[in-house]
């Protein structure tokens, strides 16, 4: 069922850059077909997606599972608002629920909305249970975050491209540096109005980075003696990506508040979500909070397939063995080159360091080589490429990417 006519790349390229608001930079290829580990142009030439639209298509481009979901709940009801009740979000809501370990749930859209939900959630919180002064509570974030674009997001973020001449910021967050617990103790022993810390437990944007063993866990440790809450963004991180469902998992660490966007829907439909237990999500109340099409029927209905995949095709586990592969292969190359300073990541959440600084085209020319070569990623930093391929990827294929990238990188090579 074809609706609009083949275009042309340059076509389609032109469209986007004459009718649209050029606030991305994408690489130039123009894309009409994905299927599991796979991506098409428009020309017909196939790719090995190693973006996964930054980590949302953990289930694979177009998996059938969560399509039929998404197209029979979309012939019985698609959307109602959250002014009646519909046969499908507290079957949701229950299941994932279950499935992380929280009492509730509460359903936004986009990683940002979740965020943002999160915040006020941690703000009502403090005010309402911890007992801090109406308009005093401080929320301790990390240096290098990325949690979204909304102006509250941007408030406490240190990328000068996204906060140019979008102020007045708000207020009410303290920035301290990642992966440096005595930063976040020292905080705390001083600062008695901290509410939460909003950790992401690896920073994606920042370039990949994992933080030391053991800092998530004495962060949560920390935040429990202040009475503070530890909240976790893994709308990145989450749901397989790390080669555990969540990346606090990877320290046995249970957050008091949990964000979820991305692969929650497999990357079929925008879904986000905040968990948290009763004593603290409790103190949402009618009227304080919502979205018109957070928890809508499809969304549901896709939520609930997409996190079924995960389980049914043990993809976390999946995530873990082709991480291990995949950066055990790439080091051999790695160990003979100049030009790559080193692999990072866990589970298929990785990224190589080219040898270059951050303001050189090195990392952006490979990419257009990769994509010669069959293979899409982009850089982030300049000099930081990001891996991460969609977690349904085999033995035979990580082999073969591997290979791919390893014959561009010797391109390269000096
Ligand atoms: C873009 C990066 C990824 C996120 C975390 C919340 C959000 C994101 C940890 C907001 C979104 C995106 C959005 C995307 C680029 C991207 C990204 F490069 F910036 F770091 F994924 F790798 N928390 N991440 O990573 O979610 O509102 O976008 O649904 O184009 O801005 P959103």
């Amino acid at each position: 069922m074809k609706v609009l006519n083949q275009l042309t790349s340059p076509e389609a390229m032109d469209l986007e850059n004459k009718y649209g608001a050029h606030n991305y930079h994408p690489l130039p290829v123009v894309l009409s077909r994905g299927e599991g580990v796979y991506v098409w142009d428009v020309e017909g030439k196939q790719y090995y997606d190693f973006l996964s639209a930054y980590s949302a298509v953990n289930q694979g481009h177009c998996h059938p599972k969560i399509v039929n979901a998404m197209i029979d709940q979309a012939q019985n009801l698609s959307l109602i608002s959250r002014a009646f009740y519909s046969d499908v979000l507290g079957r949701y809501e229950k299941f994932a629920c279950e499935y992380f370990g929280f009492d509730k749930l509460l359903p936004m859209n986009t990683g940002s909305e979740a965020v943002e939900t999160a915040l006020k959630l941690c703000r009502k919180w403090a005010y309402e249970i911890k007992g801090i002064a109406e308009n005093k509570a401080e929320i301790i974030v990390c240096k290098n975050n990325f949690h979204g674009r909304t102006t509250t997001i941007i408030s406490f973020s240190n990328d000068e491209i996204a906060r140019k001449n979008f102020g007045p910021f708000t207020k009410g967050f303290i920035k301290i540096e990642y992966d440096n617990l005595q930063a976040l103790e020292d905080v705390l022993e001083r600062n008695k109005n901290v509410a939460g810390f909003l950790v992401e437990p690896i920073q994606g944007e920042a370039g990949v980075y994992v933080p030391r063993e053991g800092y998530l866990s004495k962060a949560k440790a920390l935040c429990e003696k202040h009475n503070v809450l530890f909240i976790a963004d893994e709308v990145q991180t989450g749901i397989a990506r790390t080669g555990k469902l969540l990346a606090v998992d990877h320290e046995n660490v249970k957050p008091d508040v949990l964000i979820l966007g991305k692969a929650l829907s497999g990357g079929a439909y925008p879904v986000s979500a905040v968990l948290a237990n009763d004593d603290i999500m409790n103190v949402i109340k009618p009227g304080t909070h919502g979205s018109t099409f957070g928890g809508n029927p499809i969304a549901a209905a896709v939520a609930i397939a997409a996190l079924e995949v995960i389980r049914d095709e043990d993809l976390t586990e999946n995530a873990e063995t082709m991480g291990q592969l995949f950066r055990s292969e790439l080091n051999k190359y790695i160990e003979i080159s100049p030009l790559v300073k080193l692999v990072r990541g866990k589970g298929l959440l990785n990224a190589i360091v080219i040898n270059d600084d951050e303001e050189s085209e090195t990392a952006w020319n490979i990419c257009l080589a990769l994509r010669d070569n069959g293979l899409l990623a982009k850089p982030t930093h300049g000099n930081i490429i990001r891996f991460a391929p969609p977690l349904v990827m085999t033995e035979e294929q990580i082999l073969d990417c591997v290979g791919i990238i390893t014959k561009t990188l010797q391109q390269f090579e000096v």
